[in-house]
């Protein structure tokens, strides 16, 4: 944890795939492309921390001329996200570790389940591709994996997930229109999409199909910028076909959900900066973006009750400095030369009883690490206090960033909010008069008639839907908790 990070929790996001995928050459091209980028990344400034730095510095190298090795340890690498405008900064981190240890039941399996609140899972030429069979091993792979998360994880709604395709350069072998087409554009999904719309619970409106894999199939394939090559539009299709149960599975349980396309491999650009690597930065901004309200959100309560704690330790160090006084009174009055005899006793009993209550304070406040300071308590609350107004100050400034940066998010959810209910009234009149005709329809019929039972199929169908669209409504930018995570 770095010095300067108020808030002590990072949000972790797997990266999920075999070995040689490309998971160390992703983050090692992800670092580069932030390097270069400096402070000019738009809308998140993006910043590796300082000690995962020294774990790519060495692998640099290598990255470069192609020559990695194998992934041994885990190795975890914070980054933080400041948007560009401004505003507090939020932390992340992602894991390189050994592929082969993501196998179910494994440690980095049991992460997963843990704590994990984001997803991207990666696949390369290996296991895409229009040629041969289908290649449907590590979709089935992923999407068992998405349903052990969901089991594990039943109250987090929504969380982020990507299917990360690296190597595009070798599935695109020869294919300088597809590659220049990637590079301009490395993901899928167009903003046009809603993708509350695609995923489950979504109105089958807007002469979209029924289920949500087939709709997120006719969007995909209508979009232009794809249709420029008929070869990656070919690629896309399959990929769709062969991941349909990873796509089906993922389109259960989020609508934040995105394909990438990356290629990672340091030593392309060597000759031709073209030709270098790209997609990196794409989906860890899309990450960002899409857990950035729940985690202004989270930050926002923790800093709240943080701020709370920090008052009772003021109140506790006032005590100490007030049991203090105390005894001193106690301890002038037994030391008073004019006391009378009889009187001492009561004076020796209350300063005895100053002094345990002064000590039992004391005790108490090392035991919370409030008092550290060597000397007398007096001396030493002078210490805490000093370094309390030290942390008040952090505390407070954040807490001012995240209230204001919270207020801002509820604002815009709001009005998104408002936009669906607009939306929502428009659908649901329309609705309503389809609803009066139908019902008309049936009276006219003779009960029973084949014609009388379609229409109340019809209506009840109707029905149905505008209470899936009420439920997108409700549903608009919520998600679960992101747990702490003392990386
Ligand atoms: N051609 C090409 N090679 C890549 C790409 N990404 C990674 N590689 C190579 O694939 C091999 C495995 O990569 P590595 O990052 O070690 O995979 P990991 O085991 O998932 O961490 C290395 O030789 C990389 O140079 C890519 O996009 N294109
Ligand atoms: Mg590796």
């Amino acid at each position: 944890m770095t010095e300067s990070r108020v808030i002590p929790f990072s949000t972790p996001v797997f990266l999920f795939g075999v070995p040689e995928v490309g998971k160390t050459s992703f983050l090692l091209s992800l670092v580069d492309t932030i390097n270069r980028a400096g402070a000019g990344l738009e809308p998140f400034r993006l910043k590796m921390e300082e000690s995962a730095l020294g774990y790519f510095e060495e692998l640099e190298e290598g990255w470069r001329s192609s020559a990695l090795d194998r992934t041994k340890a885990d190795q975890a690498c914070g980054f933080s996200a400041t948007r560009s405008q401004g505003g507090p900064t939020v932390y992340f981190t992602l894991h390189d570790y050994d592929g082969a240890s993501a196998r179910p039941k494994s440690k980095q399996a049991k992460r997963v389940d843990d704590s994990v609140r984001a997803f991207v899972f990666m696949v390369d030429e290996r296991n895409v591709g229009v040629d041969g069979p289908p290649k449907k091993s590590q979709a089935a792979w992923f999407a068992s994996r998405l349903e052990a998360f969901g089991d594990a994880n039943p109250d987090l709604h929504h969380p982020p997930i990507a299917l990360l395709v690296n190597k595009a350069d070798q599935i695109f072998a020869d294919g300088e229109a597809e590659m220049a087409l990637l590079r301009e554009r490395p993901w899928l999904i167009t903003e046009g999409v809603d993708r509350r719309v695609v995923a489950v619970g979504g109105p089958p409106a807007r002469n979209l199909p029924g289920q949500p894999f087939d709709r997120l199939v006719q969007c995909v394939m209508e979009d232009a910028h794809l249709a420029r090559s008929v070869r990656l539009q070919e690629f896309v299709w399959r990929l769709l076909a062969d991941y349909r149960g990873f796509f089906e599975e993922v389109l259960k349980r989020t609508f934040r959900f995105q394909v990438f396309f990356s290629m990672s491999d340091g030593a392309a650009a060597k000759n031709d900066p073209e030709r270098g690597p790209f997609g990196a930065v794409e989906p860890i901004e899309w990450l960002v973006g899409e857990m950035y309200g729940a985690y202004i959100r989270q930050g926002n309560e923790w800093l709240a009750d943080r701020k709370q704690r920090l008052g009772e330790q003021r109140k506790a160090l006032e005590e100490i400095l007030k049991l203090a006084e105390q005894l001193k009174g106690a301890k002038a009055k037994t030391g008073r030369t004019d006391l009378a005899e009889r009187d001492r006793p009561a004076a020796e009993a209350v300063e005895k009883r100053a002094q345990d209550a002064l000590d039992k304070a004391v005790a108490a406040a090392r035991d919370a690490k409030l008092l550290t300071a060597e000397g007398g308590p007096k001396a030493a609350v002078r210490g805490a206090f000093k370094e309390y107004d030290r942390k008040w100050n952090k505390v407070e400034e954040l807490a001012t960033k995240y209230a204001a940066e919270a207020e801002r998010i509820e604002q815009s959810a709001a009005d998104d909010y408002d936009a669906a209910g607009q939306e929502l009234v428009r659908v649901a009149g329309g609705l309503g008069r389809l609803i009066v005709r139908l019902r008309a329809a049936v009276q006219r019929e003779q009960p029973g008639g084949d014609r009388s039972d379609r229409a109340a199929e019809l209506v009840t169908e109707i029905e149905r839907r505008a209470a899936a669209l009420r439920e997108i409504a409700a549903d608009l930018s919520t998600m679960g908790p992101i747990p702490l995570s003392d990386d």
